[in-house]
C-alpha cells in the first residue's frame, strides 16, 4: 500500500526502532509509548485491520503471538505484559494496517477506558 505508514516502516523508507524482524513480521517500538515498554509487532504482508483476517491470511496472528512470546522473553517482560488489537474507528485503531500492541514494566488498569 503506497500511503500506508507501516508499509514504509516495514520497507524501511521511514525509521524505526526495531526489535525483531523476519521475514514475515516486524517489531518496533511504539513512536507514542503508553508505558515503559510499549512495542508493535505488524505483518510486512498490508492487512489494513484484524477485519481483513480470513482462512488465507489468519496464519500471521498465531505467528505474531509467537514472536511476542520470544521478545518478552528477550526483554524480561517476567511480571506480564498487555497485548492490544484496536480494531476500527471505535477501538480506536488509528493506523490501517494489522498491528497488535505490547505493553508492559508498569500495572496497567482494567477495563480500558
Ligand atoms: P492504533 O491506535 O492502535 O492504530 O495505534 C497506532 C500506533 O502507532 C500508535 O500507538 C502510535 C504508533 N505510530 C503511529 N505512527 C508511527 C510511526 O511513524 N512510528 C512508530 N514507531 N509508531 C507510530
Amino acid at each position: 500500500m503506497d500511503d500506508c505508514i507501516f508499509c514504509k516502516i516495514a520497507a524501511g523508507e521511514i525509521p524505526s526502532n526495531r526489535i525483531y524482524e523476519d521475514e514475515r513480521v516486524l517489531a518496533f517500538y511504539d513512536a507514542a509509548p503508553q508505558a515503559p515498554v510499549h512495542f508493535l509487532v505488524i505483518p510486512k504482508e498490508h492487512i489494513g485491520s484484524t477485519n481483513e483476517l480470513d482462512n488465507s491470511n489468519s496464519s500471521i496472528v498465531s505467528h505474531i503471538f509467537e514472536v511476542i512470546v520470544k521478545i518478552a522473553k528477550h526483554l524480561d517482560l517476567d511480571n506480564g505484559y498487555r497485548i492490544v488489537n484496536n480494531c476500527g474507528d471505535d477501538g480506536g485503531q488509528t493506523v490501517g494496517h494489522l498491528h497488535f500492541h505490547v505493553l508492559a514494566k508498569r500495572r496497567l488498569a482494567w477495563p480500558p477506558g
